[in-house]
């Protein structure tokens, strides 16, 4: 999948050390089951970023609170997450974790971004509009201030990077935008961000409409793959996965479900999308899906056996975000420091 690059605006000059290694943020919520949509959109490559990158991920569970959700969900959802981040393969050694709200400084940006963020640009976005479904009235304001929150979260730590799903690009974008014209109104303070959005599986489909994004808060449990799915519920939702007219195994934009299947299969087997549908060629969808079905079982499997050691002794996901909460915390002060200065808040001094 081609992604349409906007302008983007390049970071004006500010005093970088050049020597300093790329910075990667993402958050994720835990605002329940993770789909193989953030895995293979976003997990995955944050696991491949943290070779070479300077790396901070995040549970942020203060954008989960845009949503209605309980208090005894949300504590489960996020020692969940932090469990399933670690199985995909997130190493404490090498990369930060932690949890936003163990961060007070990113609810503290927020509020000064809020400043320097114009209404009309939160009204366009589309994930407000997608997520409030025309209730603008009725839903939470944290719906509407989300992208300020996620801006803050991104520049608090000075990330070059962000690797996220299609479905952010916009808020990535509006990220870059508020960090500018904070530079212009306070001087040089925040690096411009850029997203970081894979070709392949940036954006993937509902199984049983391969027109919207995979997504955990779907009315249709079988439209996605959850993390946790045991191997006959991934046969079984595989098998009835919505395809395409014509029975050739091939990639197209007359061929959306099978676009996305191939996706999923590259993605998951490491292999060519071309290479598949040679193998495929003139077997029809039966035993694409079969050995598909397969190829997702197995790719799922090793973070099942991880998490499930994982979940069984809550202290060491607790252990890393406390460490995480620590490290990140040291950075986030220093950089707020700053900020509270060139606006000109506070009276200590
Ligand atoms: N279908 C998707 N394909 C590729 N990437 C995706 N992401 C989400 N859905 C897809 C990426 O996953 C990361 C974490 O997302 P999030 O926790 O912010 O959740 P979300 O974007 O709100 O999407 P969900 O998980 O489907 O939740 P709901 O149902 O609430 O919309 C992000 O990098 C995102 O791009």
């Amino acid at each position: 999948m081609v992604v349409q690059e906007r302008e983007l605006v390049e970071p004006q000059a500010l005093p970088t050390d050049t020597e300093r290694r790329q910075r990667t943020f993402s958050g994720i919520q835990p605002s329940g089951s993770l789909h193989l949509g953030n895995y293979l959109g976003a997990i995955r490559n944050w696991v491949n970023q943290q070779e070479h990158d300077d790396s901070i991920f995040c549970v942020v569970d203060l954008h989960a609170l845009s949503l209605p959700i309980t208090p005894q969900a949300l504590r489960e959802n996020i020692l969940d997450l932090a469990n399933v981040l670690l199985a995909s393969g997130i190493d404490p050694e090498r990369s930060v974790l932690f949890v936003q709200s163990d961060v007070r400084e990113h609810a503290e940006l927020c509020w000064l971004l809020t400043s320097v963020t114009q209404f009309g640009e939160l009204r366009r976005m589309t994930q407000f509009k997608d997520k409030s479904g025309g209730q603008d009235e009725a839903v939470a304001a944290a719906l509407f201030i989300y992208p300020v929150l996620q801006a803050g979260d991104i520049i608090l730590y000075d990330a070059d990077k962000v690797p996220v799903g299609e479905d952010q690009k916009q808020h990535i974008e509006l990220t870059r935008d508020i960090a500018a014209r904070f530079n212009a109104r306070y001087g040089e303070t925040f690096v411009l961000p850029r997203p970081d959005i894979k070709p392949t599986g940036a954006r993937i489909m509902a199984l049983d409409d391969p027109a919207r994004k995979m997504s955990k808060s779907a009315a249709n449990p079988g439209s996605f793959i959850a993390l946790t799915d045991d191997a006959d519920t991934i046969r079984r939702k595989i098998k009835r996965a919505v395809t395409d007219s014509g029975g050739d195994v091939r990639a197209g934009t007359d061929k959306p479900a099978l676009t996305n299947l191939l996706a999923i299969y590259a993605l998951c087997a490491g292999e060519p999308i071309e290479q598949i549908e040679a193998r495929y060629a003139g077997r029809g969808y039966g035993a694409f899906k079969a050995d598909l079905a397969e190829v997702v079982v197995g790719a799922v499997e090793p973070i099942q056996r991880r998490l499930a050691e994982l979940s069984a002794d809550p202290s060491v996901a607790r252990g890393v975000l406390a460490r995480g909460a620590e490290l990140a915390r040291e950075r986030a002060a220093t950089k707020m420091a700053v900020v509270r200065e060139r606006m000109g808040i506070g009276g200590a001094g």
